[in-house]
């Protein structure tokens, strides 16, 4: 393990985890695990800003450290836990909203946009200030690189200035990080609406495929995916981008290249190529669940529990100095 370089990244265990999630960010992870310290987090605090059931919560965190594993997250090469185990990330995020956050940054975020829609005024204050969070939990581990989808791009960005902010009052304190974001794959799209991105906490569930779905149910959702005009197989993610996000979905997954697969596919039709994808999907999920499966919950919460010693004495360490360059120590 690089010790010299840091990797932080998480998933929030606000639905069942989708195709999306995985090809955009947890499945550049393993591969970085033996080149640097790697920090994994289940960041369910985030996944309390919007409405939610205690009881599939508590399900979910289990269910996302499985999901880890599955995808090749090896613990004794990187760390997994669990984000409210180690409450020093609410207590940086508090000083964090006291320096270096504005509101005006905050009102920006495309995600608090699409999430409050017209009620800006009347959700929680947690769905507002939760990218401060994500903030905290990026800087307190001197993180460099935060591996994530597309969509996350605007919140590292606002890591970045909170910490330039936080650097120039208090002195150097914090890592300035970077985000580290797939040539392709990085926004897969829904497949009902393919100009909305694949959401897990979706209304309409034939719009992802989760990781866990049922694999009949699964090919189905492809075969029920909305396909553009035109019959051809081409990638033009401007004008079709329906097959364009079906195109990737299929190279993701499948471990082939798009030119590839536009040339194989010259001359057939859209339900022809809804096949292939269909069995593609299935031989993949098929694959993640076995692995899933094999892990007993015993097995994820051993892992949790030494996750928390890990990261609990990295984030302690960090916090001690914080407190100190603020002056409340
Ligand atoms: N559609 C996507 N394509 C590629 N990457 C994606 N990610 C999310 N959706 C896509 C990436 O997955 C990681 C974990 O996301 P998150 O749990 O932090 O929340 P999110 O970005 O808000 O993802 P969702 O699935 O849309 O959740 P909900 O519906 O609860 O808001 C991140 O790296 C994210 O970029």
């Amino acid at each position: 393990m690089n010790q010299s370089k840091t990797i932080f990244s998480g998933v929030k265990p606000s639905g069942d985890l989708t195709i999306g999630n995985y090809i955009g960010a947890i499945s550049q992870w393993p591969e970085m695990q033996d080149k640097y310290r790697c920090i994994f987090s289940i960041v369910d605090y985030h996944a309390i800003t919007v409405k939610y059931q205690p009881e599939e919560l508590r399900k979910r965190i289990l269910e996302i450290t499985k999901i880890y594993l599955a995808s090749g997250i090896d613990p004794k090469k990187s760390i997994i836990f669990q984000q409210s185990a180690v409450p020093e990330h609410t207590e940086l995020a508090w000083i964090l909203g006291c320096s270096g956050s504005y509101i005006a940054d905050l009102k920006k975020m495309t995600q608090f946009k699409d999430k409050a829609g017209e009620k800006q005024n009347s959700v929680f204050v947690g769905l507002f200030t939760y990218p401060v969070l994500m903030a905290a939990d990026i800087l307190l581990y001197d993180t460099q690189a935060v591996p994530v989808g597309d969509d996350q791009k605007q919140h590292v960005e606002l890591t970045r200035d909170i910490a330039k902010r936080f650097n120039n009052k208090y002195g150097p304190s914090f890592v300035v990080p970077e985000a580290i974001v797939r040539k392709e794959g990085a926004r897969i799209m829904s497949l009902t609406e393919p100009i909305k991105k694949m959401s897990k906490s979706a209304s309409n569930s034939n719009s992802y495929i989760s990781l866990l779905d049922d694999i009949e149910v699964a090919k189905k959702k492809i075969m029920k995916a909305v396909t553009d005009s035109g019959t051809n197989i081409d990638y033009d993610s401007a004008d079709r981008p329906a097959l364009a996000n079906l195109l990737t979905i299929y190279a993701q997954l499948g471990n082939r290249q798009i030119p590839r697969l536009v040339k194989d596919y010259q001359g057939k039709g859209y339900g022809e190529f809804k096949k292939d994808l269909a069995e593609i999907v299935a031989k993949f999920l098929t694959d993640f669940q076995n692995k899933f499966n094999n892990i007993s919950n015993k097995e994820a919460q051993a892992v949790l529990e030494s996750g928390r010693q890990q990261a609990s004495a990295l984030a302690q360490m960090k916090m001690e100095k914080i407190r100190k360059v603020i002056g409340v120590r």
